[in-house]
Order: C-alpha cells, then structure tokens, then sequence
C-alpha cells in the first residue's frame, strides 16, 4: 500500500513540476507579444533565421532537461534507500555506452547542420544594392553612403538634463542621436565597418548585425530589412568614457522615401559648399559661432568662456593672439591635451570660421578679426 502511494506522489510530482515550469516561462516570454527575457526576432530574413536557430537550441535543450530530471526524479522518490531500495549493479555495458554517445552526436549534427547555414548566409555579403561606410568615433558614429558623395555624424541627442536626473527620463533615453542611419527596406545594405581611434563594435540586434569596428579593418555585414520601422543599438565594445553614450539607430524607409531623402542630403552638402566660398561679415558668423560654440565647446570652455576642463578663452593668448595658432589648435588639435579634440573632420569649414571669429571676439576678446571658411579650407589644405 506504501509502495502504491509512493509511486503515485513520484508519478504525480514530475508532470506538476514541468507545468509549473512551463507556465512561469510562458508568462516571461509572452509580455506584450514581445518577450523581455527572450532575445528579439528582428526584422531581416537572417535575424529571423538567428532567432528561430535560438529556439531550435532551446527545445533540443529543454528536452533533454525534461528526460534527464525526470529520471533523476522518479528514481530518486521511487527508488530511495528509506523505501528499502538495494542499488543496482551493473559495470562496462557496452550497450549503454554506445547510445550514450551516438546519441548526443546525432543532436550535435542536427544542431551543427542549421547553425552552418545560417552563418553562411550571414556572411555573405555579396551583391548588395547600397553600401554604407560605418566609422567609429569616440563617442559618436560617422556614416558614409559610398558613391553618393553623403556622409554625416551620428551622435547622442538625449539632453543632458535627462543624464544628470534633473528631467525625467524620455522613451529612448541613451538610445537616441540627431541623425538616424537611413536604409530602404527590402534592399540588401551592405556595411562596412571600421574605426577612427579604439575599437568599438556596431549592434543592431533586429538586424542581427554586430561587427566589431577595429582602425586599420574593415568589417563587413549586412541585412535586408523588411518592415519599415525604427531600429535601434548600441556600442558593443567597451570604447572609453562615453561608451554608453554612443547609441545607433537605423531608420528603415520605403525605396522612394529613401531616394528623396538622399536627394536632400545631396543638396544640403552642395549648399555648404556653396557657402564655403561665400564672404560673411562679422555679425553673421558671431551668430553662428555662438551657436556652434554651445553645442561643441561649451561643455570645456565655459558659458563665458572662463575655461574649466578646457583653457579659459577670455583673454586667450591662443584666441587674441596669432590666427594661424588659433587655426591650428582647433583644425588639428592640441598636442599636449588629448581633451582638445582635431575639429578637421567634424566642423565644417563654415563652422569652424564661425567659432573661432565667435572666440575672437566674445567674452571681452575683441580683436575685430573676421575668419572666414576660405582661410579653414586653406588651411587644411596647408596653403
Ligand atoms: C572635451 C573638452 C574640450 C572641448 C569640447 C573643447 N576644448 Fe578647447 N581645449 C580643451 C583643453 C583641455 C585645452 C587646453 C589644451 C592644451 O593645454 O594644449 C583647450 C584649449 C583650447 C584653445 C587654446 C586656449 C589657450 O589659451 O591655450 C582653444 C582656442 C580652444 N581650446 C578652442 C576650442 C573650440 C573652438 C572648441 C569647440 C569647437 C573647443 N575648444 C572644444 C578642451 C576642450
Ligand atoms: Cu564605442
């Protein structure tokens, strides 16, 4: 009678034990048909080969956690010594041994099998339709559309106040930048993927596309996104200060929105050109170096330019003195603090006039003096 009622509870407790299991797993994966435990299934054919190759894995391995326990359980209640239970013994069964391990070589190769394929189509990047040159800066990303004549940096827009906890935090707090990456869906984007100082890696897990970003390399990747939408990621590659401050976001458009888009940015780097050439007076450029100098230099020089982590401006000998050392030490950077950062590739010439004629002349520096983006250019150029 014993024997029965033991049986019973042993036979009972391991299907209790699976559903109990099964239902708190179900409840974590089902949130907002979206899971938050569960890694995203993503919207190219690859991230969607990735995430079912995931889910394949996991049932093969829930299975063999289902059998394994299941046994372990019955014999440990069923077969217990408190039951009068005497151990069998049983030595070198070549039986035993042959299926244990045929058997998890078959589970191997049908995992293997799969996972191959899916990695070769991840690999392939031949044939693509845009190809798109992805550099990482610390803190902030360049992209450059090849043979387009279109690049622009990327960089973090969450307001600082948001950072600092003294304004409550937005949706896409640290996941956010002023200019998105933006690819058509169902074309196949090609990336190309390399670094301008350390090494940090370009993660966007809908599109299944992590590649480091290394100087001297080029990785590449790839994805055709099928549903537009707004994707977004982060560094993958622990860079410095800011790594967490350097966010991706991949905007996915239709083909003509995409073709139009291209045409503005087209046209808005013709009429900065433009403007290269152009002669402006003092007070257009003080207009717009303010406007520069609070968004780039700011944070070091002070608000009126009493310095902080960078030189005080007011009273400069670099910003009231010669002009060529004021064009050196923001063109290329300075050579003895790294915190001054070369503005060769990130100012535009326009820009560059504008705050250094804004440094010359605000916080009581009066010189008078005018640089216009023809003197930068020439500069850069080493005329
Ligand atoms: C991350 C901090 C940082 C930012 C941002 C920054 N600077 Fe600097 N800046 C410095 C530091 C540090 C020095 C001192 C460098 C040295 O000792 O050679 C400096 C020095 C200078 C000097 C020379 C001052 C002197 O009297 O020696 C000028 C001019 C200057 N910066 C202009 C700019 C401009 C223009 C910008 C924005 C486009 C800018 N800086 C942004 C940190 C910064
Ligand atoms: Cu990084």
């Amino acid at each position: 009678m014993v024997n029965i009622i033991n049986r019973l509870i042993a036979w009972l407790s391991i299907p209790a034990l699976w559903l109990s299991l099964l239902l708190s797993s179900n409840q974590a994966l089902a949130e907002g048909g979206r899971s938050t435990l569960n890694m995203p299934e993503g919207v190219t054919p690859v991230s969607i080969d990735v995430y079912g190759l995931h889910m394949e894995m996991f049932w093969w391995c829930v299975g063999i956690g289902v059998v394994v326990f299941s046994v372990m359980f019955y014999s440990m209640i069923v077969h217990r010594k408190a039951n009068g239970a005497k151990a069998a013994n049983f030595h070198e069964s070549t039986s035993l041994e042959i299926v244990w391990t045929v058997v998890p070589i078959i589970i191997l190769v049908a995992m293997a099998w799969p996972a191959t394929t899916s990695l070769i189509k991840l690999y392939d990047t031949s044939e693509s339709d845009v190809d798109i040159v992805i550099t990482g800066y610390q803190w902030y990303w360049k992209y450059e559309y090849l043979d387009e004549e279109v690049s622009f940096f990327s960089r973090l827009s969450t307001p600082q106040e948001q950072i600092r906890n003294q304004a409550p935090k937005g949706e896409h707090y640290l996941l956010e930048v002023d200019e998105p990456l933006v690819i058509p869906v169902n074309k196949k984007v090609r990336f190309l993927v390399t670094s301008n100082d350390v090494i940090h890696a370009w993660w966007v897990p809908d599109l299944a596309v992590k590649r480091d970003a290394i100087p001297g390399y080029i990785n590449e990747s790839w994805a055709r996104v099928e549903r537009p939408g707004t994707y977004r990621g982060v560094c993958a590659e622990l860079c410095g200060k800011d790594h967490g401050f350097m966010p991706v976001v991949v905007k996915a458009v239709p083909e003509d929105e995409y073709t139009a888009w291209l045409a503005d940015r087209r046209e808005q780097a013709e009429k900065i050109k433009a403007l290269t050439s152009k002669t402006f007076t003092l007070d257009e450029l003080m207009v717009q170096g303010e406007q520069v100098y609070a968004k780039a230099c700011l944070a070091c020089h002070g608000a009126n330019g009493e310095g902080g982590v960078g030189k005080a401006i007011a009273g400069s000998p670099i910003a009231t003195g010669d002009i060529a050392a004021h064009l050196d030490i923001v063109i290329n950077g300075s050579k003895v603090n790294p915190a001054m950062a070369a503005y060769k590739e990130t100012l535009s010439e326009v820009d560059t006039a504008a705050v250094l004629t804004y440094q010359r002349n605000a916080f009581g520096n009066n010189t008078g003096d005018v640089v216009q983006p023809i003197d930068i250019l020439n500069f850069k150029q080493g005329k």
